[in-house]
């Protein structure tokens, strides 16, 4: 029997970006967008970085076939009920990994889907979308994996190693969620605010100072929360992804200029929550999740 396609739930930029990336190294990919193309297969054209063009399938939002196996690229916001939305199409089996940004989403999953024990997964590649088919590779980046309780790789994951760059099983996916999560508290609503690329947070003086003060600032809430391993060596790691990722617009920045809610709630206001928790402050977190809340509220 033929492997069971990976579906593709949330088709921005990302969804996009990792559609082209299997789909190059031979797996079978179909895409789930929101809204059904006009076409019959759906374009997807990588610049950038890296290149190659795709045509792949699409199933509309009222399909009924099986998902065996299903990659969540939505934003944070929408896991809980774009999942909902195909929940009949998920057996006790099915291969679910999550993608989304932030932390918080999963436990909104519980209710409405009480059996799914979902894998995770964090990216720091970038990508946003250009125009018409266009999707720019903007940024290398790594992509990890895992599942809690799972310290080794399962069988299924080994095409993934092999078709993602700098793919690998994460033996503690919760650390690495936190990883990224702090990555994302200093990186998104700094260049949302100041409506600039990621390379221009190392660039420019007084806004690589303040990247330095939220890295003490969640590493503090980080080690009160449990994670002083996961976060060691914070800052470096977060100027190593503002380098690598220097040209791109990060997702936050994308949103608030497509007018579109973002995930502050889950990035910044996860951290605000967990400062809460433990009983200390998160100065600098507030006032950034306040900031973009406001930003936001003015647009949407
Ligand atoms: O995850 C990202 C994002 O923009 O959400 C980074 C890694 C910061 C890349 O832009």
């Amino acid at each position: 029997m033929p492997p069971s396609p990976w579906h593709i739930l949330g088709c921005g930029a990302m969804g996009r970006l990792y559609a082209a990336q299997l789909s190059r190294a031979g797996i079978h990919v179909v895409l789930l967008p929101r809204q059904a193309p006009t076409a019959k297969l759906l374009d997807i054209e990588i610049t950038g970085l890296s290149h190659s063009r795709h045509t792949l399938p699409w199933e509309p939002p009222g399909a009924t076939g099986p998902i065996h196996q299903l990659l969540v690229f939505t934003k944070a916001y929408d896991v809980a009920p774009a999942l909902a939305g195909i929940g009949h199409r998920l057996g006790a089996n099915s291969r679910v990994i999550l993608m989304a940004n932030g932390m918080g989403y999963a436990q909104q999953l519980h209710p409405r889907l009480p059996t799914l024990r979902p894998a995770f997964g964090t990216s720091t590649q970038g990508a946003h979308r250009g125009s018409g088919a266009q999707v720019q590779h903007a940024g290398h980046g790594a992509t990890r994996l895992g599942m809690p309780g799972v310290p080794k790789a399962p069988d299924w994951f080994a095409p993934l190693e092999q078709a993602l760059p700098d793919c690998r099983w994460e033996s503690d996916i919760n650390s690495a969620l936190w990883r990224k999560l702090a990555i994302n508290c200093a990186i998104n609503p700094l260049t949302a605010l100041h409506h600039c690329l990621n390379g221009e947070l190392a660039a420019r003086p007084a806004l690589a100072q303040q990247v330095r003060a939220l890295c003490a600032e969640i590493s503090t809430v980080g080690a009160a929360a449990g994670q002083q391993a996961a976060l060691a060596g914070l800052q470096e790691q977060v100027f190593a992804v503002i380098h690598a990722t220097a040209g791109n617009r990060s997702s936050m920045l994308q949103d608030l200029s497509s007018g579109r809610r973002t995930e502050v709630s889950y990035i910044n206001g996860f951290l605000v929550q967990q400062a809460r928790q433990h009983g200390i402050a998160a100065p600098l977190n507030q006032a950034l999740l306040q900031a973009i809340t406001a930003k936001e509220a003015a647009i949407t």
